[in-house]
């Protein structure tokens, strides 16, 4: 009886550690052209980073028309494709890397709708746009595709692996 009880304890501790392992994601986040000319670089960035999230990698970049034919492939039969390549490049962008429990679900919800005009009050889209081709900010919609995306802007060694001395009051 006491072996059996112990067993399940290990196995729910177990599970517990698997859990955290597998929700820890990377998320790739740029700030796009219109953020940076309205010079809301700091205003969005505080909204992901007061959430706890870690950045790991930054930079500050005008996107080539070959990043940005990469990073939008999947979007190349869309009748915008060629205006959002066109935005995309047209002026500086901010490329993050941003690293925590569920990085993905929870920068896309701050990040909110792509129409700004579907994008709850509280979401970047919803307070700072009015236009589905100027929406601030993109974040890939998942893991797969952040890992992808942060190949086109990031090498492996411009990631910085760092513990925030608050991470204890972010996570149990
Ligand atoms: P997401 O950025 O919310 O993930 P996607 O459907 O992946 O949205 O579209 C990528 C980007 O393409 C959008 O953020 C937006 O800039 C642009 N886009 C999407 N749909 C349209 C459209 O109908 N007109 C103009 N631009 C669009
Ligand atoms: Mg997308």
């Amino acid at each position: 009886m006491i072996q059996e009880h112990v067993s399940v304890t290990l196995i729910i501790n177990k599970t517990q550690k698997l859990d955290k392992l597998i929700t820890m994601e990377r998320e790739f986040v740029m700030l796009k052209p219109d953020a940076v000319q309205r010079g809301l670089i700091g205003t969005l960035i505080n909204r992901l980073e007061r959430t706890g999230l870690k950045i790991i990698g930054m930079k500050f970049l005008k996107v080539t028309k070959e990043m940005a034919e990469k990073h939008y492939e999947v979007h190349k039969a869309r009748p915008f494709y060629a205006k959002l390549v066109e935005y995309i490049t047209s002026a500086p962008t901010v490329a993050m890397v941003i690293e925590g429990p569920n990085a993905v679900a929870i920068t896309r919800k701050i990040v909110g709708a792509t129409h700004p005009a579907d994008a709850a009050p509280g979401t970047i889209r919803g307070d700072f746009g009015i236009d589905i081709g100027r929406n601030l900010i993109h974040a890939s919609d998942s893991v797969e595709n952040a890992k992808m995306e942060i190949g086109i802007y990031f090498k492996e060694e411009e990631l910085i692996d760092w513990t925030p001395t608050l991470a204890p009051w972010f996570t149990e």
